[in-house]
């Protein structure tokens, strides 16, 4: 490795893929966020790398030393599959499903966190100026606390992805005081939501009785502080409208537009996880279809859904439940010699795939049960600002997204039946639409990252491409219209951001 590296970022996986072509870089949110501020500062990346073969220092296209944590088989089962995914995320999504408590997946997060822990300490010891250690996620809440006691000389970070739960919920966990402690091992922790934030601060203050809570500040009985940020995630929109711009996205946008003709055209673009509302989507669809016969024909649902965590039960359940539902909208709804209404992808998508269909929509559904930001809706939007698009967000009110994205058609994704009507914004895009809520996640200083205080949103006006074609294009604002489909003006307050 050459010259000082100033930023270790530390996550549950290497941002790179195996492929039958060799090692590639990966896409994925996280890697999506992240990228930019590492380059610039020749960084290095510690993970898992998610395949049994140890995988390269450096991979072609990435400007990045990658360090691998050697995990066993059994140790990802238990660690990554067991606790991380079966009981935290569970949990911290507002428990959308049950997590599972097992004391050996216990067990095995705490020994992996310690494996991570080592291959940090290896890459800072030989440095003579300190990296800053920047920790991700709920997989590694103890690496903070393991990291200081290791005797880092480093600045440490903690971001959390995902939502951090209300104390109560939290407090259901057997080693709740372990992870909060573990995280407390950091300078900062980033959420990017207050109410999260606000949700960690609570639970430090009701389940630590050896911390004082001050503001955004957690005093600890050895004298230390621990401050705590909101920062919300946010996509690359320049190297996003670049790549609208390149002839060949232009190409496959136009191809699409030929295909979908003047049918209206809804898009949803997940990870196959349980969290996404996915089949809370399709339900509202199929009962938009069945009480408004004038739209079949005349409305696509186009479905990619990237394959997700399927060596889990809920993750094949949860697959095998939505293509159910694919397959029986399609069966009652599709006209003879018309197209089908939900065209679905189960595949990873290159990105200028994906954008082709974010500029073609005419409706993105971002749907989630619970989410900690969702990154679909800034690209949809981005995407849409950078061509003066008038495509409408239809945004579950529990992605931390919407908290930023004020002017969505914000939904309930639990009320597929509702019946409230609102009123839908019609004005051309603004010029600075992509701006505030769709800025770059982290400037190049990573130190300043996490700046006190909270963020303002910015308005950003999301309307229908034209006028509707019929009674009403979108299925939006008539009585009786599921709601996860209708328009705007329905908020829920949000709880503990004020
Ligand atoms: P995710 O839930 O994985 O991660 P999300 O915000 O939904 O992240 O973003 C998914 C990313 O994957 C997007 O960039 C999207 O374009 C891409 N993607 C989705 N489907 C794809 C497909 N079929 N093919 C290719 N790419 C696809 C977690 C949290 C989120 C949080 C992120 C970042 O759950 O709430 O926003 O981290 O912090």
């Amino acid at each position: 490795m050459t010259g000082p590296t100033q930023i270790v970022v530390i996550a549950n996986r290497l941002p790179i893929a195996r492929t039958p072509g060799g090692w590639r870089p990966a896409s994925g949110g996280l890697v999506t966020a992240l990228r930019p501020v590492l380059e610039a500062s020749r960084g290095a990346w510690v993970g898992w790398s998610g395949s049994k073969e140890e995988p390269p220092a450096h991979v072609s296209g990435l400007s990045l030393d990658l360090r691998a944590v050697p995990l066993s088989p059994r140790l990802v089962a238990a660690y990554y599959q067991g606790f991380s995914n079966q009981t935290l995320w569970p949990l911290f999504h507002d428990l959308v499903h049950q997590p599972i408590i097992d004391r050996s997946w216990w067990e095995a997060y705490e020994g992996a966190n310690e494996l991570f822990a080592g291959a940090a300490g290896a890459l800072e010891r030989p440095r003579r100026q300190p990296p800053v250690l920047w920790v991700h996620d709920y997989h590694l809440m103890l690496l903070p606390r393991l990291l200081r006691r290791g005797g880092s000389r480093s600045r440490i970070l903690y971001f959390l992805h995902t939502p951090f739960p209300a104390p109560e919920l939290f407090a259901r966990l057997p080693w709740r005081a372990e992870l909060l402690q573990g995280v407390l091992g950091a300078d900062l922790v980033g959420f990017h939501t207050d109410m999260y934030r606000e949700n960690f601060l609570r639970a430090c203050r009701y389940l630590l009785p050896e911390v004082s809570v001050e503001g955004d500040t957690v005093r600890l009985p050895d004298g230390r502080s621990v401050r705590s940020s909101t920062h919300p995630i946010s996509v690359d929109a320049r190297e996003l409208i670049k790549k609208i711009g390149e002839p060949r996205v232009q190409r496959q946008t136009r191809r699409l537009r030929e295909q979908f003709g003047s049918r209206t055209v809804m898009l949803g673009v997940d990870r196959l996880d349980y969290t996404k509302g996915i089949l809370q989507r399709l339900r509202a669809l199929e009962l938009l279809l069945e009480r408004r016969a004038d739209l079949r024909g005349r409305v696509t649902l186009v479905q990619i859904a990237e394959p997700s965590r399927y060596e889990e039960p809920r993750y094949r359940q949860i697959r095998v439940e939505v293509e159910q539902a694919v397959g029986r909208i399609n069966g009652r709804f599709t006209e003879p010699g018309r197209a089908v209404p939900v065209r679905y992808m189960y595949r990873s998508m290159p990105l200028s795939r994906l954008l082709s269909y974010y500029l073609l929509a005419d409706v993105a559904l971002v749907t989630s049960l619970k989410d900690g930001m969702n990154l679909v809706a800034k690209e949809y939007v981005v995407c849409q600002a950078a061509t003066q698009g008038s495509g409408v967000l239809v945004l579950s009110e529990f992605a931390g997204a919407s908290q930023e994205l004020t002017q969505a058609v914000l939904c309930n994704p639990f009320d597929e039946e509702g019946s409230r009507t609102g009123s839908r914004r019609r004005s051309p895009w603004a010029k600075q639409s992509a701006g505030a809520a769709c800025r770059p996640w982290a400037p190049t200083s990573t130190p300043t990252m996490f700046s006190r205080g909270r963020r303002r949103p910015s308005p950003m006006p999301l309307l229908l491409k034209s006028e509707p074609k019929g009674p009403d294009r979108s299925g939006c604002s008539s009585p009786g219209t599921p709601r996860g489909l209708r328009g705007a003006g329905d908020r829920l307050p949000t709880p503990l951001s004020e």
